[in-house]
């Protein structure tokens, strides 16, 4: 238990982050707890599982990858302890090896769709998104990037890092750059952490403010999202849960201590809707949004809504 609320505790304060990267933490998680799990009986390891699984959930709200990857880990139809454990193993093992495979496969797939000369703008800082990027460079194409700070935890400075790294000509700009560098722009490119069944995207703060720049300047906007951030809970109706977090990521509390008519907001997502996203790429395929309800009902199976 101990190993998975360390896991818990890293993906509840950041230092675990990213919609794919909590969801295959999340997963390993699981999978190392039920492996040494040592209980008598099928009912005590289910019941174990059940609150270990809650645990890994409860860490964000808002991304869906979470749940989702928590359920497809949890979920055996054995009927003796071994053998449920020998499943959530496998699980873990299967999600964890689709969701690596997977960004590569949205990097090639997503390739596709810049062109040589392209400038991209990126938010935040995205795997698959970066995965695109890196594969259209790899590829030979000679594109450059403008990259957001996102503020307020700054993760933008993860992806200038990572594209200098990999040699890719980078521009850093604040947030509120975003509409005056838009003319300079030929492809959003944005990651997700829940795509809704009517094909909106939740994604980090800011990246609704990218979608409406784009497309006043007419610019396509791609957010790219592995199946598993597909939300089959938002067929239900369910309300997407807008993460708020700590002032404390956007002032200093001493300062906001001596100004008592101040408060301060901290949502750390927004909704873009689906009129501004011209595709999403998943490892499946690139879907216009209204195809998101495809995406749910193919690629995920309808048991997923039962999270309780
Ligand atoms: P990948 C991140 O959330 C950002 O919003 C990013 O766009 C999204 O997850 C997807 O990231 P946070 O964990 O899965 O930084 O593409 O709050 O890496």
């Amino acid at each position: 238990m101990e190993q998975l609320l360390d896991t818990a505790e890293k993906i509840r304060t950041m230092q675990i982050r990213g919609a794919g990267r909590i969801a295959m933490a999340a997963s390993a998680a699981l999978r190392d707890y039920a492996e040494d799990l040592n209980v008598h009986t099928l009912e005590e390891f289910n019941v174990s599982i059940k609150k270990a699984a809650r645990i890994l959930v409860d860490t964000r709200p808002t991304a869906v990858s979470l749940p989702n990857a928590v359920m497809l880990t949890a979920r055996h139809s054995s009927i003796t302890m071994d053998e449920a454990r020998a499943e959530i193993i496998a699980n873990a093992n299967t999600f964890i090896e689709h969701a690596d495979q997977a960004l590569d496969k949205m990097g090639r797939i997503g390739a596709r769709r810049i062109r040589d000369g392209d400038v991209i703008m990126t938010h935040c800082n995205s795997h698959a998104a970066l995965s695109v990027i890196k594969t259209a460079y790899d590829e030979g194409k000679d594109i450059s990037v403008i990259a957001t700070e996102s503020r307020p935890r700054r993760q933008g400075l993860i992806t200038i890092r990572e594209l200098n790294d990999h040699g890719i000509p980078t521009t850093l700009i604040v947030d509120s750059a975003v509409r005056y560098c838009m003319k300079d722009v030929d492809t959003v490119v944005v990651g997700a952490d829940v795509v809704t069944i009517n094909g909106a995207l939740v994604n980090k703060i800011g990246t609704s403010q990218l979608a409406l720049a784009a497309h006043e300047a007419r610019k396509n906007l791609i957010a790219v999202a592995e199946t598993y951030k597909f939300s089959p809970r938002t067929l239900y109706g369910d309300l997407i849960d807008i993460e708020e977090r700590s002032t404390e990521e956007v002032i200093d509390p001493e300062i906001l201590a001596g100004l008592p008519h101040v408060r301060v907001k901290n949502p750390a997502f927004d909704i873009t809707p689906a009129e501004y996203i011209d595709l999403i790429i998943t490892e499946a395929g690139a879907f216009p949004p209204e195809m998101a309800y495809i995406v749910i009902k193919e690629h995920l199976g309808w048991d997923l809504t039962d999270m309780e």
